[in-house]
């Protein structure tokens, strides 16, 4: 770490704000952090801030269920998502720092006909771009997850399931913790508490950034505030069709390991792992009303404890240890909005959704790349904001594991 600033466990404690940036980066999610990591490491860019309204992690990144996958629907999202997972698989060596990285195994059920077909679209779709998945038959499901009901109670048999191997879970905060300390120590500057309440445009060009810690001047910022990005947005006079809804996620107390792989039934409104301390992390559908608040609800609970049940009746009596909630930036294709904007200087990173944990090492890198360049790579351009006026929505509905 640099010797001038005074040095807490793994990150600089608090300085004041410079008054001017090379670049602002408002979010300290894992995202956010990637962005400046990757702008640091690949590009030598280091006067960077990275402003945070609360904690580091305090958004989506520290409340999602740490699914990481590439099986996705359309070629540029299996490309982009297997980019990352790629790059997740080599983190804890680069950080130096155990992110539990765990391959699990991730089944996608199928209970219906139409359920079937599109996972047999996403098996051949993964396949064509080199990803490992398949469309396997319920004996399969049966002898990985031996304790699964493949009845499901008799309500929604399972047909069969899109089974992708490299599906991994990890844990989440280490994420931005390390990529956060590793920015740090190339010189960023990660500001806590530091809310931005104001964007200065002039001319079509980003001038600078208020805070209520005073001004900062800077020509570039990007925004990775997920559940959030409508407000900053507003800043800068940019529409997007985001909206937000809240996501409520649980963990149960800890079992005995019996279930190794991660398991989805959009159907269902439920996915589940169980993590290395032996809780079960579960999650199902996103709040069905627009909501900016982290509040969680016995409804959710109970509809998600209803549908675990169907998939696995003996864990009736086990009990729930906590509840919580993120916002989701939802997107109408349900894929994420990156790069430049109509704003000269005002990058996007938003339209997280429920699928933002996954893609935190390539959305820094292609946004870095994107920041430094002025310029989005290829692998970004399917996810353009441009791409809703241009009507060519880069569909990932039926990819995504939350059911809607
Ligand atoms: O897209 O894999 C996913 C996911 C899991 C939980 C929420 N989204």
């Amino acid at each position: 770490l640099s010797s001038k600033y005074p040095r807490t466990r793994m990150f600089t404690a608090t300085v004041d704000l410079k008054d001017n940036y090379d670049v602002v980066i408002i979010g300290a999610g894992g995202h956010g952090l990637a962005a400046a990591y990757y702008l640091a490491r690949d590009y030598d860019i280091t006067n960077v801030a990275v402003l945070e309204k609360d904690y580091i992690g305090a958004g989506g990144t520290g409340r999602n269920t740490t699914i990481i996958r590439s099986n996705y629907l359309t070629p540029e999202g299996v490309r982009f998502y297997d980019e990352s997972l790629r790059l997740f698989k080599d983190l804890s060596t680069e950080f130096d720092l155990n992110l539990f990285y765990s391959e699990r195994g991730h089944f996608t059920l199928a209970h219906s006909d139409s359920a079937v077909r599109t996972m047999r679209w996403r098996a051949e779709v993964n396949k064509h771009m080199g990803v490992n998945s398949e469309f396997v038959n319920p004996d399969f499901v049966k002898e990985s997850c031996p304790y699964i009901d493949l009845t499901c109670g008799g309500n929604a048999p399972i047909m069969g399931a899109l089974y992708h191997p490299p599906g991994a879970i990890a844990r989440h905060d280490a994420v931005a913790w390390g990529y956060g300390a590793g920015a740090v120590k190339r010189g960023v500057e990660i500001h806590q508490n530091t809310e931005v309440v104001g964007i200065d445009v002039r001319k079509g060009k980003v001038i600078g950034v208020r805070t209520n810690r005073g001004y900062i001047r800077t020509s570039k910022i990007l925004s990775a505030v997920a559940g959030w990005t409508p407000q900053i947005t507003d800043m800068v006079g940019i529409r997007t069709p985001i909206y937000v809804r809240p996501l409520q996620a649980c963990v149960s107390e800890p079992l005995k390991p019996f279930l190794d792989t991660i398991i989805v039934s959009g159907s269902l409104h439920v996915y589940v792992s169980q993590s290395s301390r032996g809780e079960l992390v579960m999650g199902g559908a996103t709040d069905p009303y627009d909501l900016n608040m982290m509040r969680t609800s016995l409804e959710f609970t109970e509809g998600l404890a209803s549908h675990m049940l169907d998939l696995f009746p003996f864990l009736s009596e086990v009990k729930i240890l906590r509840v919580w909630a993120g916002l989701c930036d939802m997107t109408p294709d349900f894929a994420p909005i990156m790069g430049k904007t109509p704003v000269e200087g005002f990058y996007l990173d938003a339209g997280w959704g429920t699928w933002g944990f996954k893609a935190t090492p390539i959305s820094g890198k292609t946004m870095a790349h994107t920041i430094a360049k002025d310029c989005e790579p290829d692998l970004i351009y399917a996810f353009r904001l441009s791409r809703f006026e241009d009507f060519e929505l880069t569909g990932e509905k039926g990819a995504a594991s939350v059911g809607h």
